[in-house]
């Protein structure tokens, strides 16, 4: 769901000012090289926008992954609204029923409605987030095709034959993604901004083309929050309400250890 327009070599993203702000202190922490190069926001044509670079750019019919972090992919605050003052959404409702004309109870039939927090909440427990923190949410391979039927891909078997299509089983492509896996665990590691920020609704955004550069980025900050004050994130244990905790580890984690599955296979 983001807008984006090209713009040589830079791409306009929809403003936000959580996003902007994550992205400003992320061009001065470790996550740096990991994340898009943030060049400010912009005004056309009455709307703001967010600058990046166009990670695209230079790739020839580039092949792209992205997968959403995290063993939740709604912030906390969904929870308390959809409990203090709940909106039904017709469309969430039509597409939960698209997936699972079973999942809604009797209660949501007869309103033709959910809450974000429910359709939210029901997304993460039937993808793998709420298991392995993490999901396949798109990939687009070098003929310009997307696939975004990742709606029901749960299993450790299923994620592995996603991974091994996306890269047609290259290995070296495969070890260039594990090698930046590491790399990445590493930076969050000494990342400032990672310990003390909540991160929800992130990707991962993995990317190579023919001639087997292969590279990951982490993108999508809108609903990326800081903590507060004083407060520490260990993002790899379960989340309980008002823990804050987003799982992010435990997916890099499992993420890490099924492209190392790939490669052994
Ligand atoms: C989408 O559900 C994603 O969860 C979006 O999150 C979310 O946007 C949408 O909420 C929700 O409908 P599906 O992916 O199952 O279609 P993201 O932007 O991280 O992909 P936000 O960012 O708004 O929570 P609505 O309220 O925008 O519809
Ligand atoms: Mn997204």
């Amino acid at each position: 769901g983001n807008f984006q327009l090209s713009d040589g070599g830079e791409v306009l993203k929809r403003f936000s000012e959580v996003e902007a702000v994550c992205l400003q202190a992320l061009m001065d922490d470790p996550l740096r090289p990991f994340v898009p190069q943030y060049y400010g926001s912009v005004t056309r044509g009455g709307h703001s926008y967010i600058r990046l670079k166009d990670l695209l750019s230079g790739l020839k019919n580039p092949v792209i992954m992205d997968c959403k972090m995290g063993v939740r992919t709604y912030q906390e605050e969904e929870l308390t609204k959809a409990q203090t003052k709940p909106i039904l959404r017709t469309d969430m409702y039509l597409k939960m029923v698209e997936v699972d004309p079973t999942a809604p109870t009797v209660e949501e039939n007869e309103q033709q409605g959910v809450t974000k927090w429910r359709y939210m909440q029901w997304r993460d427990s039937n993808s793998s987030s709420s298991t392995f923190g993490f999901r396949i949410e798109g990939i687009m391979m070098d003929n310009g095709s997307v696939q975004r039927d990742f709606k029901k891909t749960l299993t450790n078997v299923q994620v592995t034959e996603a991974l091994l299509c996306f890269t047609k089983s290259q290995l070296p492509i495969l070890e260039a993604y594990h090698y930046r896996l590491q790399a990445l665990g590493e930076a969050l590691k000494e990342s400032p901004f990672f310990k003390t920020h909540e991160v929800i609704g992130s990707s991962l955004l993995f990317i190579h083309d023919r001639t087997c550069k292969a590279n990951i980025w982490m993108i999508d900050f809108g609903k990326t929050t800081p903590v507060p004050r004083g407060m520490e994130l260990r993002h790899n244990v379960p989340w309980a309400l008002g823990n804050r905790e987003d799982g992010y580890l435990t997916g890099l984690a499992t993420l890490t250890s099924f492209v190392g599955q790939a490669i052994d296979q």
